[in-house]
């Protein structure tokens, strides 16, 4: 199939799962073709059969606010009718799900029918897309486009609560690429962070409120209280400030270690003992399954998705948003216990190995055939 793939080209999970899953059905001979306002972060390396189209925004001085939407949809428009796409798939409804659906009316008018595919992500439902600024855009989009899928049964529930739909919507979960993320032997690497053998727990987020950084450093300062421990904090984001003002408050500034924005994150997780994600709201959790399929056991909130990934007292531990005392307190439970660790560890893979890239690339592959079938009729 030829097919346009329209995200966000940042660090960040839908714009990492937009651009594995292109490189994925590439990998499997269909044509890719990106269509972002930047290089996808992830899409750093020559691949065939992946293309790459640049939006340009035309700036102009009367425009406070540059109409990217209208230059997408030009764009889609172009791209869907010079490489004559089978499918437009867009990530993130706000406002990838409405632009597409404006470039569908103007292909139409010219006697071309795309189908669009639209994946829901989470905070376009949850944090962004309920508020009323965006809302009856995002419900028109969903309930207008050919095929709608979520990331998690959490999230398909949250959409059908927050708006009204009429469009069937297909649970698709997130997925790793396991070639990629495993544990690896980065010994050297460890004893240069934690040089007399502390634990090493490791965070990765965009440092938003939604993450509630600030319950890592806070769990983190719990555990360190009791057994050596050092923090990996990966990311960057709004609440770094903040974050390095309370890590002097706590005084753990000399154990908490700020890496920014990394690449090789795998890496990290390799020498990771347990990974923390309390955030308040997630509709999945790619980043706690990179951590997993690492082979590392995760202390998280029961939010959302989390639950669909995180298994209570099998692949980590869950508990109430915000409660950084049980957080900590498994946390210590088993990183003081070398059997059950070790324990959580395989299993934390095996579930990893559920969501494998191989798996769901056939589920993505088996919905485009049933939307195009659809549109035959
Ligand atoms: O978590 C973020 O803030 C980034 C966000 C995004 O849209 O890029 O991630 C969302 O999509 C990911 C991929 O589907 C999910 O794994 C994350 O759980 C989800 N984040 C939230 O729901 C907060």
């Amino acid at each position: 199939m030829n097919i346009g793939i329209v995200c966000y080209p940042t660090y960040g999970g839908s714009g990492v799962v937009a651009t594995e899953l292109g490189k994925g059905l590439a990998s499997r001979g269909h044509k890719i073709h990106f269509i972002t306002y930047r290089q996808p972060t992830r899409l750093n390396s020559f691949q065939q059969n992946v293309f790459y189209h640049e939006v340009g925004v035309k700036d102009y001085p009367l425009f406070e606010f540059t109409p990217y939407d209208t230059a997408l949809a030009s764009k889609l428009v172009d791209v869907v009718k010079h490489e004559k796409l089978d499918l437009l798939h867009v990530h993130y409804a706000i406002p990838h799900a409405a632009v597409a659906f404006m470039a569908k009316q103007i292909l139409n008018s010219q006697g071309i029918n795309i189908p669009v595919v639209t994946t829901l992500h989470g905070t376009d439902i949850t944090l962004v897309g309920s508020h009323p600024a965006f809302a009856p855009v995002v419900e028109f989009s969903i309930n207008n486009s050919d095929g709608v899928t979520a990331v998690s049964d959490s999230l398909k529930k949250d959409t059908l609560e927050f708006f009204n739909i009429e469009n069937e919507i297909q649970v698709i979960h997130n997925f790793i690429d396991l070639s990629r993320f495993k544990k690896t032997d980065k010994d050297h690497f460890k004893k240069a962070i934690a040089p007399n053998g502390e634990k090493i727990l490791s965070h990765v987020s965009n440092f938003r409120k939604v993450k509630r950084v600030q319950d890592v450093l806070q769990i983190f300062n719990k555990v360190q209280k009791q057994i050596p421990a050092k923090l990996l904090m990966i990311g960057d984001g709004p609440e770094r400030q903040g974050l390095e003002q309370l890590c002097r408050e706590l005084n753990v500034c000399s154990d908490v270690r700020f890496l920014g924005k990394q690449d090789a994150i795998e890496e990290l997780l390799a020498i990771s003992d347990l990974f923390i994600m309390p955030s308040e709201s997630e509709s999945f959790g790619l980043a706690a399954l990179e951590a997993m399929a690492c082979e590392v056991p995760v202390v998280s909130s029961n939010a959302g998705g989390i639950p669909e990934l995180n298994l209570h007292n099998e692949t980590g531990f869950l508990a109430d948003v915000g409660d950084v005392n049980t957080m900590a307190k498994h946390a210590l439970e088993l990183l003081k216990n070398e059997d059950m660790h070790q324990r959580f560890r395989k299993q934390a893979f095996a579930q990893a190995e559920k969501f494998d890239i191989q798996n769901i690339l056939p589920k993505y592959e088996a919905y485009y055939q049933s939307i195009l079938k659809t549109m035959l009729v």
